[in-house]
């Protein structure tokens, strides 16, 4: 990587973005998008850009604080986002490197390869040495745990939005009630593939009773259905159905990957940006799907998402959610049910500031 420019300081701006539609799940509600908005500034030119899920807002404060002190880490050093990334996992040895921790490092090392991708006036997907293809997109913007006849209404205005493709969110007090609310998700939607989300809400033996009860059903993946590092239990589970078993969101770098590979938990695997480390560690887990022959969907940040599995060999789905749309300059566009990595430079992200200043929290 050559050494153009340096890191000369950083903004870290929370925002509480309002969602059209709240998504209950069984790890819990998200009912507003609350972001840190990160601007890594360098003596090159315009600054990195990115933003932090915080999921909850209360997680804004020490996200921002931790942003805030890991940038400090890496101000006067070149813009070289793997070495950075590795002297922040130098930095973080003794504490270690997950949680609001994990999410900061992810942050700034997107923000960091997107100033990169400024100084040399070139798309992220470029950069990593793809074209701008078009990546089939499914509709994750709601369809929350709102019973069988709301979602089977949501699941056609969100499929009627021109997706091949939707996701239920599972995890009801009873089977009775995942198998109604499944079957008239699947029935409101012909033709569209539907995908299924526990949010790692049950045992393994009570998961295995459920995706049996909704195996004929022709699910695309059941997702998370029990602790995210449960494998064990992910792999029990494999062996019983033959619903897709899906995973990854909740995995920290390609390291978690691994060992969920390894161990068989999974049949689709599908990394976060924001945990898996950024740019710098979604391309180390590209090459473990790859290794592995295993598809790799994403999970939220769609805006960088689609450059990276632009980038990766096994891709298979990119998550569209709109949360950040309302701060953005230019949204990703949907096309025909999927999206394509902008000719701007970088993640190609520009912050609206009238709507950020509107959402400051
Ligand atoms: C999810 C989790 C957290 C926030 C939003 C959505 C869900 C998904 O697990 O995979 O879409
Ligand atoms: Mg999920």
């Amino acid at each position: 990587m050559p050494e153009t420019a340096s890191i000369t300081g950083l903004r870290a701006r929370p925002v509480i973005v309002p969602m059209a539609r709240p998504l209950v799940t069984a790890g819990g509600a998200v009912t507003q998008a609350p972001l840190v908005l990160v601007d890594l500034e360098t003596d090159a030119g315009a600054a990195g850009r990115a933003y932090s899920f915080a999921y909850h807002p209360w997680v804004l404060g020490p996200l921002k604080a931790m942003i805030d002190i890991l940038g400090e880490k890496i101000t006067g050093r070149p813009l070289d986002p793997p070495a950075r990334q590795a002297d922040l996992f130098a930095a973080l040895r003794l504490v270690g490197a997950r949680g609001v921790a994990g999410m900061a490092l992810s942050a700034l090392d997107m923000a960091a390869w997107d100033a990169l991708g400024r100084l040399k006036g070139q798309p992220l997907c470029r950069m990593l040495g793809a074209d701008a293809v078009t990546v089939p997109a499914y509709n994750s913007k709601g369809l929350g745990m709102i019973g069988a006849a709301k979602a089977a209404r949501e699941a056609k205005e969100l499929a009627d939005e021109g997706f091949p493709a939707i996701k239920v969110r599972l995890g009801y007090p009873t089977l009775e009630e995942d198998v109604a609310v499944a079957r008239a998700v699947v029935g409101a939607v012909p033709g569209v593939r539907v995908m299924s989300d526990y949010n790692q809400s049950q045992t393994a033996d009570e998961v295995i009773r459920r995706v049996q009860a909704l195996d004929d059903l022709g699910l695309d993946w059941v997702e998370e259905p029990v602790a995210y590092d449960d494998f064990k239990g992910h792999l029990a589970l494999r062996a019983r159905v033959n619903t897709p078993v899906q995973t990854g969101e909740n995995c920290w770098f390609a390291a978690d990957m691994e060992k969920a590979l390894e161990a068989g938990a999974c049949d689709l695997f599908m990394p976060d940006a924001g945990k898996i480390g950024g740019v710098t560690g979604w391309l180390a887990a590209a090459k473990v799907g790859a290794g592995y022959k295993v598809p790799l969907s994403s999970h939220l940040f769609p805006e960088v998402s689609v450059h990276l599995l632009a980038a990766t060999p096994t891709r298979h789905w990119l998550e569209y959610v709109d949360w950040a749309a309302p701060v953005l300059q230019e949204p990703l566009p949907v096309t025909d049910g999927a999206c394509r990595p902008p000719e701007r430079p970088g993640i190609g992200m520009d912050w609206d500031e009238a709507a950020v200043a509107r959402y400051a929290a």
